[in-house]
């Protein structure tokens, strides 16, 4: 599978916790957009997608959720609790997210900027399309 998590660095001291995020340091892409989830509710999951080519870093800056991840062979599910942990999501990667406790906040940086045309909201075109 062509997404995993990664352990983010961060620099803790008497103050607190302070993470960095730097392209082609630890993101392995350009950022283009960054956006965040909040207020979720745990009986309304997301996502329900795969993106033809974008790639993301998913970080649970705050509470917790469930990322389901499936590349048309392969699921695997991840749960982000921390915020020292990313979880990288490849394209051509359907993904489904849920089990958000109420204070859960997600950063979502992005290597691409917003295009509906990039998404894939069918799972039966996407199996067809990760077949190819
Ligand atoms: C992903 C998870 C973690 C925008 O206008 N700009 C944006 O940058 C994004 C991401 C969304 N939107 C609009 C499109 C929809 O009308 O906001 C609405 C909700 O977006 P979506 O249904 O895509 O939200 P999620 O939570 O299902 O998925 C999003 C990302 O699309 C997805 O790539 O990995 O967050």
């Amino acid at each position: 599978m062509n997404s995993d998590l990664v352990f983010l660095e961060g620099i803790r001291d008497e103050r607190g916790l302070l993470v960095a995020l730097e392209s082609h340091k630890n993101i392995p892409f350009d950022v283009k957009r960054v956006y965040y989830l909040t207020d979720l509710k745990s009986l309304e999951p997301r996502g329900f997608h795969a993106h033809k080519n974008l790639k993301q870093l998913a970080v649970c800056l705050r509470g917790s959720c469930r990322f389901i991840l499936d590349n048309g062979f392969e699921k695997k599910t991840y749960n982000l609790e921390n915020p020292t942990t990313g979880l990288l999501i490849g394209s051509l990667v359907w993904r489904e997210m849920d089990q958000f406790s109420d204070d859960c906040l997600i950063l979502v940086l992005a290597s691409e900027l917003y295009d509906e045309n990039d998404y894939i909201r069918d799972y039966e075109i996407f199996k067809k399309e990760v077949s190819k």
